[in-house]
């Protein structure tokens, strides 16, 4: 496998476009050549790559968010299928495979030197609760361009400790308020919220997003198993 390392303490955007060997623009040209981006943005009638142009240029429209005067500190019930697995942090390590041209192995340290991103968001759970929260992290569109991922991928399968799984369309992944946390309302990430590092999104509910996230493979076919519950019967694609 052809690991790379993070620079420690600090990967710049540009230090990270060199690794990435690709700018992240240019991945997204010639990544989205499919019938993933009509499901998200409408009928292509324009040539491919000038709409792609135009929605990379213009990217997804971002989701409003709250203030953080409507965080609701006691909201995020913990909804999990199984137990709480508990991960040495200095052991974790996220892989990143699949179609791709750089299987990655980062360290929570490595994950943690790339830019911060903060929002405030609802989180909706479809038993019937929501909670608005403040979620800090890195965002997902930031490790998928520095896996250099193949120019056909389409779907990202996540993998979880306590042996959850889903699969996302490429488009709400690399949406830019799609990020992997580790930090909740300002704090460190608790442990029942899926620490070291879980999944957070406007764009989906609750079910996509999940916990103790060991493995994002990046692939152009879904298989047959595309999530826990989901497998179960609930919607695939689960939007906001
Ligand atoms: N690994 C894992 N992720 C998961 C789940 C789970 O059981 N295991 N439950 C999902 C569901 S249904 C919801 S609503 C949210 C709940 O997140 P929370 O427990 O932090 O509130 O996590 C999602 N991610
Ligand atoms: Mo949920």
């Amino acid at each position: 496998m052809n690991l790379i390392r993070v620079n420690r303490p600090e990967l710049s955007r540009r230090h990270f476009i060199k690794l990435s060997g690709l700018s992240s623009m240019s991945f997204l040209l010639g990544g989205c050549g499919t019938p993933i981006f009509e499901d998200v943005v409408g009928k292509l009638s324009e040539p491919l790559n000038q709409k792609l142009e135009a929605f990379i240029l213009k990217p997804q429209k971002p989701v409003p968010e709250f203030s953080p005067s409507e965080i609701e500190p006691e909201g995020l019930l913990i909804n999990s299928f199984r137990y709480t697995p508990i991960i040495d942090p200095a052991k974790y390590r996220l892989i990143i495979d699949g179609e791709v041209n750089n299987p990655l192995s980062l360290s929570l340290a490595e994950i943690q030197s790339l830019p911060l991103t903060s929002m405030i968001i609802r989180h909706v759970c479809v038993e019937g609760w929501a909670a608005i929260v403040q979620w800090g992290g890195v965002r997902l569109q930031e490790i998928v361009a520095l896996a250099q991922p193949k120019a056909n991928i389409r779907y990202a399968y996540f993998k979880s400790a306590d042996g959850y799984y889903s699969s996302w369309d490429i488009a709400s992944s690399l949406h830019p308020q799609t990020l992997l946390v580790y930090q909740k309302n300002g704090e460190p990430l608790p442990v029942e919220n899926g620490a070291p590092l879980r999944l957070a999104s406007p764009v989906k509910l609750g079910y996509k997003q999940s916990k103790w996230v060991t493995q994002i493979t990046l692939v152009s076919q879904l298989s047959p198993l595309r999530g826990y519950w989901e497998d179960q019967g609930y919607e695939w694609f689960a939007g906001l």
